[in-house]
């Protein structure tokens, strides 16, 4: 199959799933075009066999008071479905990206001698729960969804939400993300380890865009917590808005030395593997990718028990979650793996089998693929 992934270029979840799942097909023998702003994060080896990638141009004019991305990602789709006789659109994310696929698949209709494009799309999370709820894209949202050939959602909770709460009436197809477990995989570095922990040292760590839903200023005291009973250190990986203010606040706490915060960067799978435990202390997570590729490195996980999360983590097998906000109950946790050796192996060994043989890409790359096949338009 040709075909077309609309994604995110930045480091959020949805371009991550897009990009090693475009990858996944390229690898099969599919020729996969990334349609994208700006190389997708993870798309680090562009020489990669069957990929490709297509750069969406902006046109700021004064007129316009934001730029019009929805129509220069169409406009871009329809260039590529005509140069490169796509058969499948996959829009990660609902509105701008699903919404432009339909707008592309429909003026690719006066080309006579063009293939009409299946239009799938994968609701991720916000797109849904936060940006689609949001009165200003909710019927362009319910509109994108419905008017897909297929709809999927990365949860069991996303897609019952987006029936519920945006009383989309269409079937949508659970697909669980995925992760590939030969690249996340338990490592020991020792090498790498000693730059961040002393050897008596405990390393916990977090990955995330510090928005305000991933509540990372808890990430910073719950490590208080834990830093008041055994020597241990924080890595904060990644980048945004709340960065800031994680910073004051460990500074506040006298935690120094001991939190480093290391930026934004695609290939984490070295750092999750030296560490010890990971926390995730989110809002909102239809699924949470990370939570997942930390398991695959053997890692447990310490969660707020919400939204999608539950149906990564199990509770007392592969981790622990805690109500949202309780900082006393997810450092108690964190605590008690960390001092517990026995209960940290059988923890991080399940977390490992249970990413291995639930999500691995093996068994999650044919679920798309079956739909792909689904969704090819009659010629
Ligand atoms: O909203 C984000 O955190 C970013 C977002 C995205 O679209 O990039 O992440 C969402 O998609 C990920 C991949 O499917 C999921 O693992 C995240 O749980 C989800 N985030 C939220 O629901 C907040």
């Amino acid at each position: 199959m040709n075909i077309a992934v609309l994604l995110h270029s930045t480091a959020g979840g949805s371009g991550v799933v897009a990009t090693e799942l475009g990858l996944s097909f390229a690898k099969l023998g599919h020729q996969v075009h990334f349609v994208a702003d700006h190389i997708p994060f993870r798309l680090t080896d562009l020489t990669e066999p069957n990929v490709f990638f297509h750069k969406v141009q902006h046109m700021n004019y004064p007129l316009f008071s934001a730029p019009l991305t929805t129509l220069a990602e169409a406009s871009k789709l329809t260039e590529v479905i005509e140069e490169h006789d796509i058969d499948i659109i996959h829009a990660h994310y609902a509105v701008p990206h699903a919404t432009a696929a339909l707008m592309a698949k429909d003026m690719i209709q006066t080309c006579v001698t063009c293939k009409i494009p299946g239009v799938v799309t994968t609701l991720h999370g916000t797109d849904v729960t936060l940006v689609g709820l949001d009165s200003a894209y909710l019927r362009t949202t319910q509109y994108s969804i419905e008017k897909s050939d297929i709809t999927t959602a990365v949860s069991q909770y996303l897609a019952d939400y987006t029936s519920s709460e945006m009383g989309v009436k269409k079937e949508i197809h659970v697909v669980p993300n995925s992760v590939d477990s030969s690249r996340f995989t338990q490592k020991a570095n020792p090498e790498l380890r000693k730059r961040y922990a002393h050897p008596d040292e405990k390393l916990l760590i977090h990955i995330s865009n510090f928005r305000e839903v991933k509540r990372t200023p808890d990430v910073i005291r719950i490590f208080a917590k834990v830093s008041e009973v055994m020597g241990a250190r924080l890595l904060m990986i990644g980048d945004g808005p709340d960065r800031q203010d994680c910073l004051q606040l460990s500074n506040e706490l006298h935690l120094g030395g001991r939190v480093s915060f290391l930026g934004s960067f695609p290939r984490v799978e070295e750092l999750l593997a030296i560490g010890d435990l990971f926390l995730l202390t989110s809002s909102k997570e239809s699924f949470g990718l990370v939570a997942l590729e930390t398991m695959a490195c053997g890692l447990p996980v310490v969660a707020s028990n919400i939204g999608g999360i539950p149906e990564v983590v199990v509770h007392d097998e592969t981790g622990y979650m805690h109500d949202l906000g309780d900082v006393d109950a997810m450092a108690a946790s964190a605590i008690k793996i960390l001092q517990d050796e026995t209960l940290h192996e059988r923890l991080a060994t399940a977390a490992r089998s249970r990413a291995v043989n639930t999500f691995s890409e093996a068994s999650i790359v044919p679920m798309y693929e079956a739909i792909y096949n689904q969704a090819l338009q009659p010629k």
